[in-house]
């Protein structure tokens, strides 16, 4: 797609236009009754940006990020935009190996980590040609604020075209092997934009930003969606079912994964009288169960907007916002957004008549540029003319509706964090006594799914199922790590020699598996 050629697409430039003009007004409130004002939020980041400038970094480096969640880290993303640099941000969650491979990955100019990662992480960084390392606590300390305390508080934005790498969002794959999904300021821009009409965002109102920042559903969809309406946040640092209730009463729109969900309702304060004031409730990330949507009508009188995406496309459907668009459909993730073409495909690439079930195809101003440094995987996941294999299995009715039905990708999402099997797999099969190893995603009422790790033990070998978790917590991210392990004496195979995982999938659910 042609970038426009004049005015500046630089994404950061878009959200501070809708700023305010009363700067003196609370942009983002946090637990602590600590306000930052538009006018906080716009000094602010000049000063970082005004840092990133003078390190001197070349035009498309990467700011890695791993920072607990913080208004601070809010605007060190801000900055990165304004500066024109590319945004690039870690799971906190992430363990040291992890650290690595995305460091020695994305080789970044500029790496921001909290001080108690500083030994280590800086370590790495500078093995990976990193020139630049700080830190950032969420308690207003570090040697990031600290430099850019030096600095001027006005900035001019850079200049960037719609094509021009905004962020990198890394995204596990089916081989274990986390891919870069770049995404552009036309991308994050084109969607903040359609979403602000969609969902039908309306002067005055409130965002409780609760998702972790690292992701897209709490870095792209929550706070573009708040900026680009001009719209105060009520930040949370972590969720926290009963902050969240106490929240409701002053606060309009709240985004969250099911489990979030699913935990406020297990909250007896949940009533129609304090979500009188709110508007929207979003959810995504993660199917939700038909059974969550009815309690939560039961309980506020709400309609949940379940809406589908991805790193790779950011929003993709939604249901509406307004009824002038149609109804909310539970059970179905909405329409395609204005702008995304969707279709639903067959194995052999054949667009399937409406009503068939196959896998899902996208393409919009939304999808991103391809993953950082991969072009054969890229080039594999698009079809000839341009649109992208999601690896999502679904239907569309004759209203234009989505309904997901499962995965041709082998993803388990646990909490609405994406687990790819392959990865812990490689890690099991390593641990001593294993031969090998499958794992599977079970239904759980908390987290939606989790993953179970089936294992075949070495002949003779006898494995301590509490010794295998303990193991893999020091490997990666504790939401990667199966709750459970059992073991069996081979994998169910089929004449290929595939492992047949709905087999194991059964046979765990039922509790036939014994651990
Ligand atoms: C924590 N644990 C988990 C998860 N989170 N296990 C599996 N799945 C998880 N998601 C582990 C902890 O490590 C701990 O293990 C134990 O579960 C209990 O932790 P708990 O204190 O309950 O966890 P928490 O801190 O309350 O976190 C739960 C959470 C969190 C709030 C649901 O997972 C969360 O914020 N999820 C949101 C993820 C998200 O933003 N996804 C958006 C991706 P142990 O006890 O063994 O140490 S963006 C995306 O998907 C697309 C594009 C989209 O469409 O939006
Ligand atoms: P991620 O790799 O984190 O971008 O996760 C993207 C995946 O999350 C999609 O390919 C879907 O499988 C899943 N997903 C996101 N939203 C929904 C939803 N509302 N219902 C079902 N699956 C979803």
């Amino acid at each position: 797609m042609p970038s426009p050629t004049s005015g500046n697409a630089n994404l950061f430039a878009a959200l501070r236009a809708a700023f305010p003009s009363e700067l003196n007004t609370c942009a983002v409130e946090i637990d602590s009754g600590l306000r930052y004002s538009w006018q906080d939020l716009d000094q602010a980041t000049a000063m970082v940006a005004n840092l990133l400038e003078f390190l001197d970094v070349p035009k498309g480096a990467r700011i890695a990020v791993q920072v607990d969640k913080s208004v601070e880290a809010l605007v060190l993303y801000l900055a990165t935009l304004r500066a024109g640099l590319v945004y690039l941000p870690l799971n906190t969650a992430y363990q040291s190996a992890e650290m690595a491979y995305f460091l020695e990955d994305a080789k970044p100019s500029v790496v921001v980590c909290s001080g108690r990662n500083f030994g280590w992480i800086s370590k790495m960084a500078f093995l990976a040609g990193t020139g630049h390392v700080f830190t950032l606590n969420d308690d207003r300390t570090g040697s990031l604020l600290d430099r850019a305390s030096q600095f001027p508080t006005h900035h001019t934005i850079a200049n960037r075209d719609a094509d021009d790498l905004a962020a990198i969002i890394y995204t596990s794959g089916t081989t274990g092997r986390s891919k870069g999904a770049m995404l552009s300021h036309g991308n994050l821009l084109s969607n903040a934009r359609v979403l602000q009409t969609y969902w039908d965002w309306k002067p005055g109102d409130v965002l409780i930003h609760a998702l972790p920042i690292f992701h897209v559903h709490g870095l792209f969809v929550a706070i573009h969606g708040a900026l680009i309406n001009g719209s105060k946040m009520v930040w949370c640092a972590k969720f926290d079912p009963q902050v969240v209730l106490q929240h409701f009463p002053r606060a309009t729109v709240f985004m969250g994964v099911p489990t979030l969900y699913v935990r406020l309702l297990a909250e007896a304060g949940l009533t129609p009288q304090v979500t009188k004031n709110m508007r929207l409730f979003v959810s995504g990330s993660a199917p939700m169960l038909v059974d969550t949507h009815r309690q939560w009508q039961a309980r506020t009188g709400h309609t949940i907007l379940e809406r589908y995406g991805m790193s790779e496309t950011v929003m993709l459907t939604s249901n509406p916002g307004r009824l002038a668009d149609g109804e909310r459909r539970v059970g179905s993730v909405g329409k395609p957004l204005p702008g995304v073409l969707l279709r639903v495909c067959d194995e052999a690439g054949n667009e399937l008549p409406q009503g068939e079930t196959g896998g899902i195809e996208v393409r919009g101003p939304n999808v991103f540029q391809g993953y950082w440094q991969m072009p054969e995987k890229t080039a594999q996941e698009f079809t000839a003319d341009g649109f992208f294999k999601t690896g999502d299995v679904g239907r569309l009715d004759a209203q234009g509706y989505v309904t997901i039905v499962g995965r041709s990708k082998d993803l388990i999402i646990s909490g609405g964090y994406n687990v790819y099997p392959a990865e812990i797999e490689g890690s099991i099969n390593n641990l001593p006594g294993v031969l090998e190893s499958a794992v599977v995603g079970v239904p759980d009422a908390d987290f939606g799914e989790v993953g179970v790790a089936v294992i075949v033990p070495k002949p003779g070998a006898t494995i301590d199922p509490t010794q295998v978790i303990v193991a893999l917590k020091a490997m990666m991210a504790n939401f990667k790590v199966p709750k459970r392990c059992v073991f069996v004496a081979e994998l169910p195979r089929n004449a290929m020699g595939k492992v047949q995982k709905n087999l194991l999938r059964d046979s765990c659910r039922a509790g036939g598996t014994t651990g």
